[in-house]
């Protein structure tokens, strides 16, 4: 099958990028016209994750992509970034799925695990073969992680877990999850802990009546009295900064996933401006204000792709700093939900039906621009080391 959708490209990004570079993308691109696009809007419809997927992901090397050994494909963080702004061409509930593995499964294991703990999962979390969530988050501890109330109590060889997780992307889906908990014997220090899902005491629920990243299953965890051996604690993790340390990689995958689901809108939005016909027999294309939102549309793109390039190479030279990150995440994922928005609208009636991919992928990046630190957290981290002066 010959791929319908050509990209973005207005001042000759391509030229930036190598051609592995090149060759990341066009693969992951295939592989989402050729599997996803066909069913993700029955999917959307249904509120159903396409499960099917995760197996062929995994053989394809989309998860913890670009980290070195334990069976994955160790990608550069362009490459990786590349290969998530296809996924989130897609749908961001997919790329939500695979961040999620990735960055906040695997990474935790990889950057703060045991050596028997990476060669224990990762392995088998490259090929999709065990599933992970990511529990930070809860009722009462949003953009504050820190005011975390779950707690790991040591009991000679076990430590037990008890608290409650919400809004955990995978949760109920999950074979293992990352739980962050303030330790009792270690003067409530946060530790991350590995939760096999199958122990008694955990549960997960999902959330129900989502208007927005309907293909993602969304949890709510609760854990009471969960024993796990003490040899499940991260031994290297330590501090708000290890579970800070994981999102910084997600929210990398975010800020370029942002521009494929972007790029998806203004495809939409010009190929339906060409043959829509309103007053004179002509296209919408042919009127102003249409094509000064198709204008401000790929504008916005070309300059997120430049911003997301720049971050990756820091990444990849091993300088970007947490801010570069916010950045990134900040600025595209707006710039990505205002696209949808003025797609939606150039489409009129139409852009409310799930004929086109535009409603869906505005519903997605409400979400996307919640998750991860909302936009707002992401001003302050900005200003902050801006100012010099913390405002949260
Ligand atoms: P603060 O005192 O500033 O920092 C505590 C410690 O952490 C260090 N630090 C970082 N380290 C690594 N990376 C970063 N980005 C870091 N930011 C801060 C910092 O140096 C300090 O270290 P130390 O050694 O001195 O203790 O912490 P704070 O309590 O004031 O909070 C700062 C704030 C608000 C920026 C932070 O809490 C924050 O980012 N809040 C947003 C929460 C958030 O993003 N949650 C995401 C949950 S996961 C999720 O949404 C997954 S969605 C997945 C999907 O489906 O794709
Ligand atoms: P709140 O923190 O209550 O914020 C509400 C509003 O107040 C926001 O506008 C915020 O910007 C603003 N605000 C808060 N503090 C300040 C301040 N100091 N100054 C100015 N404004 C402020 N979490 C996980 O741990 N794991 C997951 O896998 C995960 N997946 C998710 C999937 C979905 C679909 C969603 C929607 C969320 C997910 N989350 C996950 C949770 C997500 O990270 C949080 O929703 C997010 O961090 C914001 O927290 P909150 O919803 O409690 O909002």
């Amino acid at each position: 099958m010959a791929i319908k959708f050509k990209g973005v490209d207005f001042i000759e990004f391509d030229t930036l990028l190598t051609d592995d570079e090149r060759l990341v993308r066009d693969n992951t691109r295939k592989f989402i016209e050729e599997n996803l696009i066909p069913i993700i809007e029955l999917c959307n419809r249904e509120g159903r994750f396409p499960k099917e997927l995760i197996k062929p992901m995994g053989e394809l090397g989309f998860y913890g992509a670009s980290l070195k050994g334990y069976g994955c494909a160790g990608m550069s963080a362009v490459e990786y970034g590349l290969m998530t702004q296809e996924l989130e061409r897609g749908d961001s509930g997919v790329r939500s799925f695979v961040s999620v593995q990735s960055g906040l499964c695997m990474y935790p294991i990889y950057a703060f695990g045991s050596e028997e703990q990476k060669q224990k999962y990762l392995p088998k979390k490259a090929l999709g073969e065990i599933r992970g969530c990511f529990g930070l988050t809860e009722p009462d501890a949003g953009s504050n992680p820190g005011a975390m109330r779950t707690r790991a109590k040591k009991d000679g060889n076990e430590y037990v877990l008890s608290g409650e997780k919400m809004w955990i992307t995978s949760g109920s889906i999950a074979d293992i999850a990352i739980i962050w908990a303030k330790a009792s014997d270690e003067d409530d220090r946060i530790r991350g802990f590995i939760v096999e899902t199958d122990r008694p005491g955990f549960k997960a629920a999902d959330v129900h009546g989502k208007w927005s990243l309907r293909a993602s299953v969304t949890s709510s965890l609760s854990l009471q009295d969960v024993r796990i051996p003490a040899t499940n604690l991260l031994p290297e993790s330590g501090g708000l900064r290890s579970p800070l340390g994981c999102l910084n990689q997600a929210r990398y995958g975010i800020g370029w996933g942002a521009i494929g689901a972007a790029m998806a809108c203004y495809d939409c939005a010009l190929q339906y401006a060409q043959f829509r016909k309103q007053f004179h027999d002509m296209p919408i294309a042919g009127h102003q204000l249409v094509q000064e939102k198709l204008v401000w549309m790929i504008s916005e793109v070309t300059k997120a792709q430049l911003l997301a390039l720049q971050v990756g190479r820091l990444k990849d030279q091993g300088k970007v700093k947490p801010w570069h990150i916010s950045m990134l995440k900040r600025n595209n994922v707006w710039m990505a939900l205002e696209c949808a928005r003025m797609g939606r609208d150039i489409l009129g009636a139409n852009g409310i039906a799930d004929e086109y991919p535009i409603f869906r992928h505005m519903a997605n990046l409400e979400s996307v621009k919640t998750y991860e630190g909302t936009h707002d957290i992401h001003t302050l981290i900005i200003g902050e080391h801006i100012t010099g002066h913390a405002a949260f």
